[in-house]
């Protein structure tokens, strides 16, 4: 008997019951958006789980970003990594600027320190650096590359939901602002939705006002803002999916392990994130296929979907291979060994919470085993 696709993700939802209990308020309230009384306690509660203190709720990460880089009026020349989704490069086209891709680490598949330095010019104003598949980037050595260059840096954060540094710190209080992403795909989901990490209320409440089209009062409208407010229904499943978000990350962790110990001793095959790191949250499952594996990484995910296993090539092509951005002097595949090579090889396997195991085993034979 076949069974049913098996795809790279599958969103967590909330309990219905308590959807519904949030659904009969607002339909009391009648108040559908615009800060209203769901955003305010989803805003706190996510805050609390997070450990952040400022949280500006928006639409989605696209527009999360777009604000970000308007807020610091970037209106130059961005670092960015070529190996990530298109919403990176897009925002920063979206807001008037104009990215300039940097190498990746081949290792962690962030973006380089070093490479972004050698991309510095004159008309440089930040860097919008990616947490790839939620590992930390190198925030030191880009937080002092900014520093020296009087930078703004700015983290795309989408992957990085709930993820902490060594010393248990989010991950988003590094740099000037970190964008989350509530996409059904991620770790934890609205349906749509993100968040921008402000370092203090102030730029919070700035944020807020960019994305309630610069609206100050009744007749007062200070900038030219956009709209990009959460509303009270996406705040509602965020509210009530929260609570769930923990067994949601420990589930995943072990996917992940089980993969990592049933794929380690195969060669030519890399598993890209860490297993047993605290602060985690197990967000992909990539894997590197390089030379040593009996096929290539295309040959590979042709295999899997044979049998209706979809993994995903994230990020394949590279942005700066995407007709809008090639080209830019800094798409040269030349410059971007790493990115090009990760583009090639990386197959981010299906991990999701209640991934059935008998599916995971047929991933694992397939790779383990593909011809
Ligand atoms: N920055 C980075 C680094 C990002 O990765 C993203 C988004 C962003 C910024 C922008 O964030 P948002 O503006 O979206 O908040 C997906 C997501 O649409 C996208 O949010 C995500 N990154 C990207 C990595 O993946 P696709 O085109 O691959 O999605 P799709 O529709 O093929 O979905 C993948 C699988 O997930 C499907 O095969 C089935 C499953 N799925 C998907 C949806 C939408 C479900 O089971 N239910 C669903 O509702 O882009």
């Amino acid at each position: 008997m076949t069974r049913p696709p098996v795809y790279v993700t599958r969103p967590i939802l909330p309990p219905l019951d308590a959807v519904q209990d949030l659904m009969r308020e607002i339909w009391q309230s009648r108040i559908l958006s615009n800060g209203g009384p769901i955003l305010q306690r989803f805003e706190a509660a996510l805050g609390a789980y997070l450990g952040v203190d400022h949280i500006s709720l928006v639409n989605n990460a696209s527009l999360g970003l777009v604000l970000a880089l308007r807020h610091h009026g970037i209106t130059g020349e961005v670092i960015t990594p070529p190996f990530s989704f298109v919403a990176t490069s897009h925002a920063i086209r979206w807001a008037g600027a104009e990215p300039v891709f940097a190498d990746i680490d081949p290792v962690t598949l962030n973006l380089d320190p070093a490479e972004v330095e050698k991309r510095i010019t004159d008309r440089t104003q930040a860097i919008l650096a990616v947490h790839c598949y939620g590992v930390p980037c190198d925030t030191e050595a880009l937080g002092d590359i900014a520093r020296r260059h009087g930078l703004k840096l700015i983290y795309d954060a989408a992957h990085a939901f709930g993820v902490r540094d060594d010393s248990g710190r989010s991950v988003c209080l590094a740099g000037d602002l970190s964008i989350l992403s509530f996409h059904a795909t991620k770790v934890f989901n609205t349906f749509e939705g993100g968040a921008i990490i402000a370092p203090d209320r102030e730029t919070k409440l700035a944020l807020d006002r960019l994305g309630n089209y610069g609206i100050v009062d009744e007749t007062t409208v200070l900038e030219t803002g956009l709209n990009t407010k959460m509303s009270e229904l996406n705040a509602a499943v965020g509210l009530a999916l929260l609570p769930q978000v923990d067994e949601a990350i420990a589930d995943r962790e072990r996917i992940a392990t089980r993969y990592r110990d049933a794929l380690s001793g195969v060669a030519g095959v890399r598993a890209v994130c860490p297993t047993g790191r605290a602060g985690h949250n197990y967000y992909h499952f990539p894997i590197q296929v390089g030379p040593g594996y009996p096929v290539g990484r295309d040959a590979l995910y042709a295999r899997l979907r044979q049998d209706g296993l979809f993994a995903r090539r994230y990020f394949y092509p590279l942005i700066s291979d995407l007709p809008m951005y090639r080209d830019l002097p800094s798409a040269d595949p030349a410059a971007l060994p790493a990115a090009r090579q990760a583009a090639d090889q990386v197959l981010c396997l299906p991990i999701f919470p209640g991934l059935d195991p008998v599916d995971q085993e047929r991933i694992i034979a397939i790779v383990r085993s593909p011809c």
